[in-house]
């Protein structure tokens, strides 16, 4: 019989996590801990590499190297994180309309986009990702209902939809959505899929509304993704941070410490961060779908989000998503730097909502 993972009375901290052991090698159960993790094997529209389905388990296999001691927020971990089985049936059905989507594509590809049978694959993906994103929302009110605060990996980035519009619905609306990504996903469908990881936040932007989107390192985008975000600056509905303008900002001599706090002064008091992590330098995700060069680093990412909370801001949700593997095992690194980050995710949402004290230092000397 594999060794179970221990207790919590018994837990040590700075001992080597059990293979079997919860994410972060913690010994929680699914009553006990305060933050739940939804892990979503789900790529289905997913346009150029693949392996994303497969972040949640990366990850966790990952995340037992992850030490629980950190310099910027302690041990926030103690109020207790538990990531969920994944669902079996969803990763089931994600691979199955994945390769009807592949059937699709080659019939795109061919100038056959309207063919009985690739409109059909068409509908039969959008109910599918439709149910999902209904499947998601229900799993996070459940959660909230019983007091937890809910964080999610995915998959592709479609797969927040559900948990971003059941946190702006508890919060009436009182909540801005912190993104990170090389990507804008701004466009109006892709590839016809209306829920594609693409679209997340057009969708967001036209479906659930919240106060304001700010997007951060974003440096791969189309003409009418640049001007829809360009026709919502004025009401301040949308604020792109464009990796370039950043960077030539860094150029000339202003701090990311600086530009940080620019980047969230237009956020309401409730967060939901999104990180696609491809938002970072490819180097740190090479395996990633639709890597990009550019985008920020480790360290940056990390002062970000703890701006976000060391403004008094509360971070009420997360996403992680676009962490690849590609075979069993391979893309380790990816999945490395994904645990860490989400690690950090953690702990900040979990001192932000105040399970924990801030810590005074926080990694300054
Ligand atoms: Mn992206």
């Amino acid at each position: 019989m594999a060794s179970k993972p221990t207790t919590q009375e018994h837990f040590d901290p700075n001992s080597t996590a059990l293979s079997d052991s919860g994410i972060f090698g913690l010994p929680y159960s699914a009553s006990d801990a305060r933050l739940h993790l939804l892990g979503i094997p789900w790529e289905v529209t997913t346009s150029y590499g693949k392996g994303a389905a497969r972040g949640p388990e990366a990850i966790l296999r990952a995340s037992h190297q992850v030490d629980l001691f950190d310099i910027e927020t302690g041990e926030a971990w103690r109020p207790g994180i538990y990531l969920q089985p994944l669902s079996e049936a969803w990763a089931l059905r994600g691979r199955e309309l994945k390769e009807l989507a592949q059937e699709r594509l080659e019939a795109l590809l061919a100038g056959d986009e309207n063919s009985s049978r690739a409109q059909e694959i068409l509908r039969t993906i959008n109910v599918a990702s439709r149910e999902l994103n209904t499947w998601v929302e229900s799993e996070a009110k459940r959660l909230f209902a019983e007091g937890r605060l809910v964080g999610l990996i995915g998959g592709d980035h479609s797969t927040p939809f559900g948990l971003i519009r059941a946190l702006n619905e508890s919060h009436r609306g009182e909540m801005g959505v912190l993104h990170i990504d090389a990507h804008a996903d701004l466009r109006e469908a892709y590839q016809g899929y209306e829920h594609s990881h693409a679209s997340i936040m057009f969708n967001v932007t036209e479906q659930i509304r919240p106060k304001t989107l700010v997007q951060v390192g974003i440096r791969d985008f189309g003409r009418a993704e640049y001007d829809y975000s360009e026709s919502h600056r004025a009401s301040g509905r949308i604020h792109t941070h464009y990796d370039r303008t950043i960077k030539r900002a860094l150029e000339d001599g202003t701090t990311w410490s600086k530009l940080v706090d620019r980047m969230i002064e237009p956020l309401p008091k409730n967060v939901y961060l999104s990180f696609d992590i491809d938002g970072l330098d490819p180097a740190l995700c090479p395996h990633t779908g639709t890597p990009v060069p550019g985008g920020l680093s480790y360290d940056q990412a990390a002062t970000l989000i703890a701006r976000v909370v060391e403004s008094g801001r509360r971070i009420v949700g997360f996403d992680l998503n676009e962490v690849a593997e590609v075979e069993d095992g391979e893309a380790e690194w990816d999945a490395n730097v994904g645990a860490r980050l989400l690690f950090k995710m953690c702990g900040w949402a979990m001192i932000s909502q105040g399970l924990v004290e801030m810590p005074p230092n926080r990694g300054r000397a």
